[in-house]
């Protein structure tokens, strides 16, 4: 017999069918059992009436996945305002030992430490489970948007040879004897493939041995990363990031409705043109509204960027705001710099609710632009980077791209205080398992 899955029930009322999942909760109560069955599309109540059903049931713990074999009837206060009557219930493993919690409550009652030791358990509960449908539905959005601009996905090494975003955070390996890094971002890769596709991007997990424990930083993310070529400059790639966001809010509107409502999710706003300000402006606004010169800061602190977020949401009604224009010194090597403005940059970061949600820009394109700042920056042997700087050397045009960290981006979604409670299985200075 077919299975049937618990949203589909409604339509087989009055039929015998087979459902199958795992023992979310059981009521024993005196004159009747309730065996309430989960599947991954939500749960379904069992009627047990029969002593010898019962008798069985008592036995199996929650979490035992289950078979049922039963009749739909129509029944308004039970999920989906249907009930199946009586039961042949078939064990699919051997019976559960007692879960380390009550998954069938509203919410985990678990700190936050105990919750990840027990993850492949924990995350089953419906509203963690929810966190991930709403993360998977982000994704979708981030390459249906970028697929309709015409980005290719590509796939590229995370074993590498060279530190691409700072040399401090990288993972060092052994590569058969020599060594090696796990990648800290596909940057260098989606720039070389601006030169065969023009438009690329990627997901894909990127690693930072993040020495400090904070609740942003991961060791291990997930990177959404895009590359796009022939820009004129980092506002074009500020369209570009802004049409993904819109794009992945609309996708997880669309596809993970019921994820939403479980979790009380209130969707931000995006203004239909982004909300840019320059980094020295920022600094400005700050300085003006608190009394404190920050304006020599070379970068946002944590404060800055929770001010300029509330900024962007009083005045301009966003929970998204663009700061360009960020210190050129402060960015990565590849960073453009301002003709316009000395010792700016055409650096961009996306703030989400007063959160860094994403970097990017317009990069240099030019061979000899790299060979300088490289060396300006201290590298004595630029073979390490040969294959980069022939992408460059074999006529690179202007271009630039972004990267989003898709864990951050759940975070403030969904008004989490810790990076970790929206992660399958975070990777932290204390954390390498489950
Ligand atoms: P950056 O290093 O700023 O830029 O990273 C881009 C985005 O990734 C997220 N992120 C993190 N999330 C969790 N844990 C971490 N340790 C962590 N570090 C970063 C943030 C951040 O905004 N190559 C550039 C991108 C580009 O220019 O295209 C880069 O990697 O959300």
């Amino acid at each position: 017999m077919q299975r049937i899955l618990s949203s589909r029930l409604s339509a087989h009322v009055g039929e015998t069918v087979r459902v199958a999942g795992w023992i979310h909760r059981r009521r024993l109560l005196k004159s009747v059992a309730f065996l309430i069955l989960r599947d991954a599309a939500g749960l379904t109540q069992i009627v047990v009436s029969e002593e010898s059903v019962r008798a069985q049931l008592e036995t199996l713990l929650e979490e035992t996945a289950v078979a049922v074999i039963g009749t739909v009837i129509e029944e308004p206060s039970a999920p989906g305002g249907v009930e199946i009557t009586s039961p042949v219930i078939e064990p699919l493993t051997d019976p559960a030992e007692p879960v380390p919690f009550d998954l069938y409550r509203p919410d985990l009652r678990a700190s936050l430490p105990t919750m990840l030791d027990h993850a492949p358990v924990a995350l089953r509960h419906p509203k963690l489970a929810a966190v991930h449908r709403i993360g998977a539905a982000a994704v979708g959005g981030f390459r249906t948007a970028l697929e309709a601009m015409s980005f290719v996905e590509i796939h590229t090494p995370k074993i590498v040879g060279t530190a691409t975003e700072s040399g401090a955070n990288v993972f060092k390996l052994d590569y058969f004897g020599r060594p090696a890094y796990l990648a800290q971002s596909p940057q260098l890769y989606k720039q070389i493939m601006v030169g065969v596709f023009e438009r690329v991007y990627e997901v894909g997990p990127v690693f930072r041995a993040e020495p400090s424990d904070t609740a942003r930083h991961l060791a291990s993310y997930t990177s959404l990363d895009a590359e796009m070529g022939f820009i004129e400059d980092h506002r074009d790639v500020i369209a570009a990031c802004h049409a993904t966001v819109a794009g992945m809010l609309a996708d997880i509107q669309a596809k993970a409705g019921p994820s939403l409502e479980l979790l009380d999710v209130a969707m931000p706003a995006l203004t239909e043109k982004p909300v840019v300000v320059h980094f020295a402006d920022v600094l400005e606004m700050i300085s003006k509204a608190t009394g404190e010169d920050v304006t020599a800061e070379p970068d946002l602190a944590p404060a800055h960027e929770r001010w300029i977020g509330e900024w962007a949401l009083r005045e301009h009604g966003s929970d998204f705001v663009f700061v360009e224009g960020y210190p050129t010194a402060h960015r990565a090597f590849y960073t453009h710099p301002d003709p316009a403005r000395p010792g700016y940059s055409r650096a961009i970061d996306l703030i989400f609710r007063g959160l860094e949600l994403v970097s990017g820009g317009q990069r240099l394109h030019r061979h000899a632009d790299y060979v300088r700042t490289l060396t300006e920056r201290g590298e004595t042997d630029l073979s390490a980077y040969a294959g980069y700087l022939d992408a460059m050397r074999y006529g690179m045009p202007p271009h630039g791209g972004f990267a989003f960290g898709l864990e951050r981006f759940l975070a403030r979604l969904l008004d989490v205080p810790n990076i970790r409670q929206v992660t399958l299985f975070p990777r932290d200075l204390h954390r390498l398992a489950p």
